[in-house]
């Protein structure tokens, strides 16, 4: 990262910042805490002679068509009340250095804006609520904060003038730098959504309480559950891409095998960033043992012929909708006889999960069917002592199935999250939601109580599934499931 302007010494930068005039309103000192030495020839250019950028007549973002009837619906919720939705801010790395931003979900999926320190403010108005959005404005050139500031333009590139986000959102903006004061002046009632903007929640920290806080959180994911037109669409899009990203793996498996998992790893990343904003999640990319850890991300292991691939990985779209798939490869390309004879038994009870999304459907069956197969499967191996239904009843399978068959998609991975069990794990599944149907095997590989045959080899097979009017729809179909398909798919890709 450069760091233009910086002199040979601090020193000769402190001396020389202390005899320079304070600026007529304080700009905002980058986070290495030196100003850089600016003489006011210099200061005088740098005010003019820029040309005027301001953008017309801007067409509204797709999301803005959809965007209103969801504030319409929190606004229904709590009428009378002031409600607080914030963006969020950058977070530190480490010094000076940030972690790509991403909007916080509430904010995005009732904006459809991505920038950080955005907020949105719903006011109480006679029948309703009256939306706002709070940005941080265009630069200033007469007070030197474009260049001189860390949030300046010409650091961090352009932002959208507040007349310009107005007609790409479709919601009035104004200047966020202006609204903790304004907050923490106002009166009545007031909910903010916490965990994103610690400033704006200090500014109303005399004025809510987390149990109020909690009843707005709670209504944004469950608002969630069910996806409109739009957000299916974009979901499609994240797995269209999911899918390359994977045709991607296979192609350079052979890379892999000379250096590391990491290969692979990097390979997807370059698909999600090239076609859309980013992973929705860190990449599983497992080979062998490493399977049969749940939430393997270090990915630093060898990748060897005759070993298995368990690849977890989805693209997160533009618009911030993520896919989550996950494929068990052959790294060779040819499954093994009793890597086959567990794979099959995996998809065989993610068919009987799929078959059981469909509208009406209790959310819980669809995990049911998958894991009675499994348990079947276990049962009929002699890895446990039947008859099935104990096994069920005792849960016993679970030393080797280890986590639920799936749960709902969207802007978040595990999308939903603070939904009230009643709407969700204990609810009925309705047209226009999307979950994960993935259930899997995992025998690690010191469990004594498994053949040896057995140890090491991990299995799961995940697919994104949107519940329709008659039934579901795999979003992931276009990449093969059964264990011939996937050597028939695997051996065309390397052809
Ligand atoms: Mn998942």
């Amino acid at each position: 990262m450069s760091e233009a302007l910086t002199p040979e010494t601090p020193e000769a930068v402190l001396d020389d910042a202390a005899d320079q005039a304070e600026p007529e309103e304080p700009i905002k000192q980058r986070k290495n805490g030196l100003y850089p030495g600016v003489s006011d020839e210099l200061a005088e250019s740098m005010k003019s002679g820029w040309a005027d950028t301001e953008l017309h007549g801007l067409e509204p973002i797709p999301q803005a068509a959809h965007t209103a009837a969801r504030r319409d619906a929190l606004s229904a919720r709590f009428p009378g009340e002031r409600l607080v939705v914030p963006a969020g801010n950058l977070k530190t790395r480490s010094n000076d250095t940030e972690y790509p931003f991403r909007a916080s979900v509430e904010y995005a999926y009732l904006t459809g804006n991505l920038t950080e320190d955005g907020v949105l403010v719903l006011e109480p108005v006679p029948g309703g609520h009256r939306a706002t959005i709070y940005l941080l404005p265009r630069s200033d050139r007469e007070n030197g904060e474009f260049w001189l500031s860390g949030q300046g333009e010409l650091w961090v590139g352009r932002r959208h003038s507040l007349a310009e986000a107005e007609q790409l959102h479709g919601i009035p903006a104004a200047d966020v730098r202006e609204l903790a004061a304004a907050l923490a002046e106002a009166t009545g009632p007031v909910r903010v959504v916490r965990g994103h903007d610690a400033g704006i929640e200090a500014a109303l920290t005399d004025k809510v309480t987390a149990e109020r806080d909690e009843e707005l959180r709670v209504f944004l994911s469950e608002a969630r559950l069910v996806k409109d037109d739009f957000e299916a669409g974009e979901l499609q899009k994240a797995v269209d891409s999911t899918v390359r990203g994977f045709e991607d793996v296979v192609k350079v498996l052979d890379r892999a095998e000379a250096t590391s998992e990491r290969y692979i790893e990097g390979t997807f990343f370059l698909r999600a960033r090239v076609e859309g904003n980013d992973i929705g999640y860190g990449s599983i990319c497992a080979a062998g043992p490493h399977a049969c850890t749940l939430h393997w991300v270090r990915n630093d292991g060898p990748v060897r012929s005759g070993d298995l691939l368990l690849l977890d990985a989805g693209v997160e779209t533009h618009t911030l909708y993520t896919a989550d798939v996950t494929r068990t490869l052959p790294v060779n390309g040819t499954y093994t006889e009793i890597q086959r004879k567990i794979y099959d038994a995996v998809y065989e009870s993610q068919e009987a999960g799929i078959a059981a999304v469909r509208p009406g459907a209790k959310y819980r069956d669809f995990h049911d069917a998958a894991q009675r197969v499994l348990a079947e499967k276990l049962v009929e191996w002699g890895l446990v002592e039947g008859p099935v239904e104990r096994v069920l009843e005792l849960g016993l399978q679970r030393r080797w199935t280890l986590h639920g068959t799936g749960h709902m998609l969207g802007m978040d991975v595990h999308d939903c999250a603070a939904a009230r069990t009643e709407t969700y794990v204990d609810a009925t599944l309705e047209p226009g939601m999307c979950l994960t149907v993935e259930p899997g095997l995992y025998f690690q590989a010191d469990d004594l109580t498994v053949p040896e045959e057995y140890r090491g080899i991990g299995v799961r097979i995940e697919d994104d599934i949107l519940v329709t009017a008659d039934g579901n729809r795999n979003l992931s179909a276009g990449l093969p499931r059964r264990s011939d398909e996937v050597e028939a798919w695997m051996a065309s890709l390397k052809g």
